[in-house]
């Protein structure tokens, strides 16, 4: 087979994937790139800077498609973030909140940013989308690698 024929199976990430509503408490610099503490943390930290200043957490959409997570604005649609599959390091939930959550994005060894999200609904759904995606990413990426050996 030509490898132009192996067209990807579709699946709900394919092209503009899922998309979630949320507010970004905000991002942080952190040491690791896993771990639930650290996550916990940064998310403490991020949680009490919104309270100190009184202001309100940016409206935002959460894109989940094959190449990764997107974070735009909710009321002009303005990318604020392109997160690669392959520097995603860590997903935690707010273990304290059931509408947070964040993820760590390791942009090169040894920088690490972490980023704190405020679901519309339990961030449970988003969190399982999330999985389903990297789950999914694994797979295809398997199975064409299968492909090209043939
Ligand atoms: C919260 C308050 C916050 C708002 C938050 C509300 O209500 O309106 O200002 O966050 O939204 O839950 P309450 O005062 O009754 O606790 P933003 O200002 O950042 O939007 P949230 O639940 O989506 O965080």
């Amino acid at each position: 087979l030509a490898k132009s024929a192996q067209a990807l199976p579709h699946n709900r990430f394919s092209g503009n994937g899922v998309i979630y509503k949320a507010k970004l408490f905000g991002t942080a610099d952190v040491n690791e790139p896993k771990g639930d503490a650290v996550c916990n943390m940064a998310m403490g930290l991020l949680k009490s800077a919104v309270k100190n200043t009184g202001e309100h957490k940016q409206k935002i959409l959460v894109k989940i498609s094959m190449s990764g997570i997107t974070l735009l604005d909710q009321v002009n649609q303005l990318k604020l973030y392109d997160h690669a599959v392959n520097k995603i390091s860590y997903i935690a939930k707010d273990p304290t909140d059931n509408r947070a959550f964040g993820y760590i994005y390791t942009e090169t060894k040894g920088k690490h940013m972490y980023f704190g999200i405020k679901t519309d609904r339990p961030a449970e759904a988003t969190i399982l989308a999330l999985k389903d995606m990297f789950q999914t990413v694994s797979e295809q990426a398997k199975s064409s690698a299968g492909l090209t050996t043939l």
